[in-house]
């Protein structure tokens, strides 16, 4: 993948991207047996963060910085941790999946992905444990492996394996809870892997039918969101908003309707 220093185009852009999320990946792998015996909380007891989320960041904004002087970073640990002069900002999750991450459960993942004046055209997102890497440009469709991937052809929800999550808040987990059982009625099954990044990317290559969660902040599903999109789905929130904090939905084109009035009759976007 040939890169052209400076250029911002969305495929030097995911050229940059996948290269450091590579590197930040080994890091977290190298620093795993160190890194859970240091781990801190944030929103409660249960939302845990560990020196390598920190360590993964702080090397990626770093080399950011170094390689891309004046683009902006969003980060999930530091936040808005470099201004952006220029019209790129990248979006990073560290360690998407630190629960995982902690129990040496194989489903976490550097998450990056670049924004040009307000819209995601690159993005990668690349499993730590496993090496497994999706990639995706605006325009120039989503990828595993030199394979290019196309979701689902599931047609009906009854038939679909479905993919959610759960916040960390006990009463969100309560409404979301919730909703589950009433859903779990009305499809084959429900999958709860731990990562939204993995989960968008499992839905754009067709290993789960569909996804939503609610409480998603923008590095959960940037990435993930472009592969899900380039890869033929419907990535929204619910009644015509787009994806965000509120509910975020993805699913081929044929199951969408289906899962979205679901999602609306059982208030899914509702809640704490
Ligand atoms: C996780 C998300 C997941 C959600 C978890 C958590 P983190 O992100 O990827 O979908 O269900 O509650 O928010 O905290 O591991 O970066």
């Amino acid at each position: 993948m040939a890169e052209n220093p400076g250029s911002s185009t969305p495929e030097d852009l995911l050229a940059v991207a996948v290269r450091i999320a590579r590197e930040a990946a080994g890091t977290a792998r190298r620093m795993r047996a160190e890194a859970i015996t240091d781990v801190q909380t944030k929103s409660t007891d249960t939302d845990v963060v560990t020196a390598a989320d920190k360590a993964v960041e702080r090397q990626v904004v770093e080399a950011l910085r170094r390689e891309r002087p004046g683009d902006g970073v969003l980060g999930e640990e530091y936040g808005d941790s470099t201004a952006s002069t220029g019209a790129v900002r990248w979006i990073l999750d560290p360690i998407d999946g630190t629960v995982n991450y902690l129990y040496g459960l194989p489903q976490y993942a550097v998450s990056l992905a670049a924004e040009v004046e307000g819209t995601v055209v690159a993005g990668v997102v690349h499993n730590a444990a496993t090496g497994d890497e999706w990639t995706a440009t605006a325009g120039g469709g989503a990828w595993r492996a030199g394979r290019r991937l196309h979701g689902s052809a599931r047609t009906t929800l009854d038939q679909a394996l479905v993919g959610t999550g759960f916040g960390y808040d006990p009463a969100r987990r309560a409404h979301q809870g919730a909703v589950v059982a009433q859903l779990i009625t009305r499809v084959r099954d429900i999958r709860r892997f731990g990562a939204a990044s993995l989960d968008l990317c499992m839905a754009a290559e067709g290993s789960l039918d569909a996804y939503f969660e609610k409480g998603l902040n923008p590095w959960d599903h940037a990435a993930g969101g472009l592969v899900a999109t380039e890869a033929g789905l419907r990535v929204s929130g619910l009644d015509g908003r787009p994806a965000g904090k509120d509910m975020l939905v993805a699913a081929p084109p044929a199951i969408f309707p289906a899962l979205h009035d679901v999602l609306v009759e059982l208030d899914a976007a509702g809640g704490p």
